[in-house]
């Protein structure tokens, strides 16, 4: 059959199976026990976390797409001709909003660290898109970008799209750390979740349909899977809490036992009740995301807000 759309070029750089060994390991010798988020999202991570966006109780992703609705011509406005680089692409469902109204925008870049996701993503975007030029990049966005081995990054008008408030899940400094790198590329819209009562938050978080849970708890079925270890679901719980003085929610994952566990040769004691954290989601107002915006050398020219307050959407000029 006649191909319609032109192939996904697909940039691989995604990290290595030892890298996930050696971050359980180390994650899981510390006190408190945590594990980087950007684990979660296998193949079953990808789809849960799909599952999330369309919770009731998790209002971010209508709010953001309402807002991307509502403002897509003046967002257009600013895109000119520019490629467009999504950080942490995902299903790549929201840039569709914003390749709609602007549709001189003839390259899309998707990263993320998901890479069957992100090539299933970028080829169903390409069939969409007919003119446009898709290239999936599988890479760790929280790492400086390889620019140099990917000719369409280089000497051109990019435009920095990072929606979903995926900023939230990096501790300040690495968000600064993060907004130093997409500096490099260009101009960055980014999502941002603002602060809110805890009535709100925590149920965001932890659904009454239990994804929320079963997404964190996901985490431990792959590493018995891809690291052969013996953890027990059954023993484990999730929990989600909003900490007011950070500003922040915090997802653990919470032993319901004492128990011993083995990951190939090492073993991993927890205690009753003992946590290990999944993900840190940090809400910011819009003032203090701008600080942290021009701390990374932005310019904040714009900011767009939902009536409910709930959302923000930025425009960061380099
Ligand atoms: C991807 N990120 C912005 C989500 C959040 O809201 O922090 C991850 C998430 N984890 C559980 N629910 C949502």
């Amino acid at each position: 059959s006649q191909l319609h759309y032109r192939p996904v070029k697909l940039y691989d750089f995604q990290p290595p199976l030892e890298d996930f060994r050696s971050a359980v390991l180390e994650g899981l010798q510390r006190f408190p026990k945590s594990i980087s988020p950007q684990f979660l999202y296998d193949k079953r991570g990808s789809e849960l976390f799909d599952a999330i966006c369309t919770l009731p109780e998790y209002y971010l992703t209508r709010t953001e797409v309402q807002l991307l609705q509502d403002h897509a011509n003046e967002i257009a406005t600013y895109l000119g001709n520019g490629a467009l680089v999504e950080f942490g692409s995902g299903s790549s469902q929201k840039v569709r909003l914003l390749l709609d109204a602007a549709p001189q925008v003839q390259t899309y870049i998707g990263l993320d660290i998901s890479r069957q996701h992100l090539y299933e993503a970028c080829t169903a975007l390409a069939q969409d898109y007919p003119g446009l030029e898709a290239i999936a990049l599988c890479t760790d966005y929280t790492q400086p970008l390889p620019i140099a081995q990917i000719p369409e990054l280089q000497n051109r008008h990019t435009i920095g799209f990072f929606p979903g408030s995926s900023i939230g899940n990096l501790e300040p400094a690495e968000a600064v750390k993060f907004l130093q790198n997409a500096a490099v590329l260009g101009d960055l819209i980014i999502g941002v979740d603002l602060k809110k009562p805890a009535s709100i938050l925590e149920p965001a978080y932890d659904d009454a349909q239990g994804i929320s849970a079963a997404f964190a708890l996901n985490l431990l079925t792959r590493i018995n899977r891809e690291l052969g270890a013996d953890f027990d679901l059954s023993l484990f719980t999730y929990r989600a809490r909003y900490d007011e003085t950070f500003g922040r929610i915090e997802m653990q994952i919470v032993s319901l036992a004492q128990q011993t566990v083995h990951i190939g040769d090492a073993k991993i004691r927890f205690g009753n009740g003992e946590t290990l954290r999944t993900e840190y989601s940090y809400k910011y107002t819009s003032d203090e995301f701008q600080m942290l915006a021009m701390a990374a050398g932005f310019q904040p020219i714009q900011v767009w807000t939902d009536a409910q307050q709930l959302f923000n959407i930025h425009y960061l000029k380099r």
